[in-house]
């Protein structure tokens, strides 16, 4: 059936609820196909709203019963929820309604999931558990009690009583409903215990089916070193006797931070050597501590409206950007950050899907749950941090705690503690919260009389509802470096707030050249003309880990555009410098991988398509290829000697060190197969005793057009391991050549383990499908249409995985005519599905602009 007509909701139309909530008590009968739940809410008058309307959340809910004060009433229920008549005086409201939980593919509300019942409540979600006032302003204290006939049960808070087929909770803090969990089901645990700072005991339980114990040990350690870390980097201490920790295998999204009962999309916690590999374990390790370090700012303090969901969001990533900056190498982390920002954000602020930080206004909130809200979001805190400093940061965090402890804020609350500890006027910084798209720095340079000066003008282009723009903020970090290379100037942070601004520098011996937006200070396209060389002096001199990795991506950028729009040999000044570099010792493995990264075929059509190139997927791909080549015979003989240097000989660890070393040798490798034809990693492949060895050699192998046996033994080995078959699934995607990457996907599709209910297996599938850039793209317009056909097979099932895939093709309008006619015949095509979700229809009908 289809969603109750799209409605728009504004920002500027937020009005409180006209009740608090006093108590909360919940009582669920599970049954697969029939759940009751009984709640008994005291509600009051709100002092604060002047309507007193009593309407209620509710849908696909069957109501059985409900009274006010004990009296049986008769609510007016709409799709959308219930009014009834209600006192200007505390009441009881008590209602029980009837839920399908097996029939739930949705996976929003209660739902099942391999026999085991579970939750997601964020963001509108609890309001398909019963009618209820869902929305983050309204805060209470919930007790629950589970009736059920299974081994565990759990929800929120401390247990406060169990016994045979029941189980009660109580969480005393209080929570808007989004962050209500309950998980029922067959379900063991492994035990640990973290004594906090004030010496309170913590039960923690990581909670698996059985048969995945094994891979429970890294997220546990890992939950420990957030609580720590929390505990001495934000004075943040935990606050309940138990820290309950669930694996789910049919999730939408990564995890989910319900107060004191997070559940986890089972890829995002288990791990173990033998089945993840060591990016997996990096991310598990972030995404644990971005779950835990929600429980302050997300759950003790929480969002007033959804507009202002990059107030926890944005600042949740920020924090877990700090912990992996902590646990592994600072430099590594922010250029991972930046290429990901690049990746997934830049084609969404540049797109037809850019909206602000702080979004004004939505059909469907689940569709803001974006890069723009959470990495550009965590880039307005790291820029915030940047221009009051360390020490005014903290005690501006200190103050958020203390001021907002159990309250549900804005944006405004957030930038007002920074102004009252600094005595700054964030007026203008606000903008970042509210201007949508990119912004484009030009940087000229003057030199004279020993008098160097650089000229900033900033931009940004017009965006969806957005023609005009206003200058921000930029905190633009520089150092100056002397011809001999040292440095002249140190790390300097400029604070550019005019459209236009130069910023001087004297008394210098020479003329410099110029470090720009070291460490990427701020979110923004640098436009500066540059040569090759001066890139090459950079990469060779700047003392910014990360503007020297920038350096040899520009020179690396600048090359493959230069190829793909012509025949142009790849350029020697990169490839001098990257081999220079690769001799370096001092630099660490994981750092020198990344230097043998080369910008995604994606971005560099969109660097194509602003310079108002027509970008041609398969000329990009080309480019790659030879470049690669380039690599390949530019390295030569160095790549076998730093690949034996860099073997790991001691036990597995997935640590910083031990990743660095298989990420290098992992890239060597690669180019090692350009040269020897799949010999070296045929070897590896047999001696593997850890998956990212094996994934390694596998796609080396696939890459060179071989590896038939090994993927068909490997299959044989893992068909029992979900996550692992997951893997398989989208290797095979991501490395067949463009002509064949439909073909693969399309054959997958029709494979007996390709379970299209599952949101993982789908996007191991159309995520591998769409990021292989010229497969996805090929000119016959295949790869667009197996996308349309399987969106409209699953958008009645799961509107919220559909509606995320379709941002696939939110970058057509770069493309050529005739890939741009194949798209808007797709487009049209998911449009016009009957009954299509409020999700997806309102994703589609942006994208099409
Ligand atoms: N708050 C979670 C992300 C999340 C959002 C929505 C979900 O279902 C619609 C599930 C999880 C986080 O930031 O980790
Ligand atoms: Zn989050």
């Amino acid at each position: 059936m289809r969603d109750a007509a799209p409605e728009t909701v504004y920002l500027k139309d937020y009005k409180p609820f006209g009740y608090v909530v006093d108590s909360v008590h919940l009582t669920f009968d599970l049954a697969p196909n029939a759940t009751r739940v009984t709640s008994r809410i005291a509600f009051s008058p709100n002092p604060e709203a002047e309507d007193r309307t009593f309407f209620l959340f509710g849908e696909k809910l069957k109501l059985i019963r409900a009274t006010i004060d004990g009296k049986d009433i008769t609510p007016e229920i709409t799709p959308e929820g219930l009014t009834a008549a209600a006192p200007d005086a505390p009441f009881i409201w008590e209602a029980e309604v009837e839920i399908d939980p097996a029939g739930n593919t949705a996976l929003e509300g209660l739902y099942m999931s391999n026999g085991m019942y579970c939750t997601q409540c964020e963001a509108e979600g609890f309001r398909k558990i019963t009618y209820y006032p869902d929305r983050p302003d309204v805060m209470s204290v919930f007790t629950v009690r589970i009736n059920g006939d299974l081994p565990v049960l759990l929800s929120n808070g401390n247990p406060t009583g169990q016994g045979e087929g029941w189980a009660e909770w109580h969480d005393p803090w209080p929570k808007p409903s989004y962050l209500f969990a309950l998980v029922a089901g067959d379900l063991v645990a492994t035990e640990d215990s973290f004594p906090t700072i004030s010496g309170q005991e913590v039960a923690l339980k990581l909670w698996v089916r059985p048969g995945d114990e094994h891979k429970t040990a890294f997220g546990m350690e890992a939950l420990k070193k957030s609580m720590k870390w929390d505990e001495d980097s934000y004075g943040r201490e935990y606050d309940l006797k138990v820290f309950n920790i669930v694996a789910v295998d049919d999730f939408n999204m990564g995890a989910m931070e319900n107060k004191g009962l997070n559940i986890f999309n089972s890829s995002c916690v288990l791990a173990s050597p033998d089945t993840s590999t060591d990016m997996n374990f990096e991310r598990i390790e972030a995404i644990i501590a971005h779950e835990y370090f929600h429980n302050w700012t997300g759950d003790r303090i929480t969002c007033r409206d959804w507009f202002q969901l990059c107030l926890k969001e944005g600042l949740t990533v920020f924090r877990d950007s700090q912990f992996t900056a902590d646990m592994r190498s600072a430099p590594v982390k922010r250029i991972h950050d930046v290429i990901d920002l690049r990746t997934r954000q830049f084609p969404e602020d540049n797109g037809p899907l850019s909206h602000p930080v702080r979004p004004e206004s939505f059909q469907e909130i689940n569709n803001f749950y974006t890069a723009t809200v959470y990495e550009k979001g965590a880039e307005v805190i790291g820029m915030l941090k940047r221009l009051v400093g360390d020490a005014a940061y903290a005690e501006a965090l200190d103050l958020y705690f203390a001021r907002h402890d159990g309250q549900a804020c804005t944006i405004e609350d957030w930038l007002k503690v920074f102004e009252d500890v600094t005595g700054r006027d964030l007026t203008q910084f606000k903008r970042w919260y509210s201007q949508s798209g990119t912004p484009r720095v030009k940087v000229t340079e003057d030199w004279a009389d020993g008098t160097y000066t650089l000229s900033f003008e900033q931009t940004t282009l017009p965006t969806p509802g957005q023609p005009e723009k206003l200058p921000q903020v930029l905190p633009i970090a520089v150092g100056l470096i002397g011809p001999n290379g040292d440095e002249l100037l140190e790390t300097t942070v400029l604070e550019m707030t005019e459209a236009k601004q130069s910023f001087s520098f004297d008394g210098l011996p020479a003329r410099p050249v110029p470090s720009i937006l070291r460490g990427f200070s701020a979110p923004v396209i640098l436009e500066r003309e540059s040569t090759n060389s001066e890139r090459a002096f950079l990469l060779a001199h700047d003392t910014d880990p990360f503007n020297r990795w920038e350096a040899g991506r520009a020179l690396a950028q600048d090359t493959l555009l230069k190829m793909a729009t012509g025949t142009t040999d790849p350029d020697a000044d990169y490839l001098d410098g990257l081999r220079a570099l690769m001799r370096d010792e001092t630099l660490d493995p994981a750092y020198r991988a990344l230097m043998l990264g080369l910008p995604g075929q994606a971005e560099l059509a969109g660097l194509l398509a602003d310079r108002g190139v027509t970008p041609d997927p398969m000329a990009i791909w080309q480019a790659v290829e030879h470049l690669r080549d380039a690599q390949a015979q530019a390295l030569g003989p160095l790549l076998e000697e730093l690949y034996e240097a860099n073997q790991v000989t001691d036990p597995y660890q997935p640590d910083a060190e031990q990743s660095g070393k298989r990420a290098l040798a992992g890239a060597l490798l690669r180019l090692i197969t350009r040269r020897d034809g799949g010999a070296r990693a045929s070897a590896l492949y047999a001696a593997a005793d850890n998956m990212t060895l094996t994934l390694t050699a596998l796609s080396c192998l696939l890459q060179a057009g071989q590896g038939g046996a090994e993927l068909a033994a490997f299959y044989d080995k893992w068909k029992d391991d979900r996550l692992v078959i997951d893997k398989w699934f989208m290797l095979q995607i991501a490395e067949a050549a463009p002509e064949r990457a439909v073909s693969v996907a399309q054959a997958l599709t029709e494979h007996p383990d390709f379970n299209w209910r599952n949101p993982n297996r789908f996007r191991a599938v159309f995520g591998a499908l769409s990021a292989n850039h010229a497969g996805f793209h090929d000119a016959t317009g295949a790869g667009y249409q197996l996308l349309a056909d399987w969106l409209i097979r699953l958008d009645p099932l799961n509107p919220q995985t559909t509606a995320r895939m379709c941002t696939a093709f939110q970058t057509w309008k770069r493309y050529d005519p005739a890939r741009q006619a194949k798209i808007a015949v797709e487009l049209d095509r998911i449009a016009t599905t009957p009954d299509l979700s409020r999700d997806t229809s309102e994703m589609i009908s942006r994208i099409r602009g």
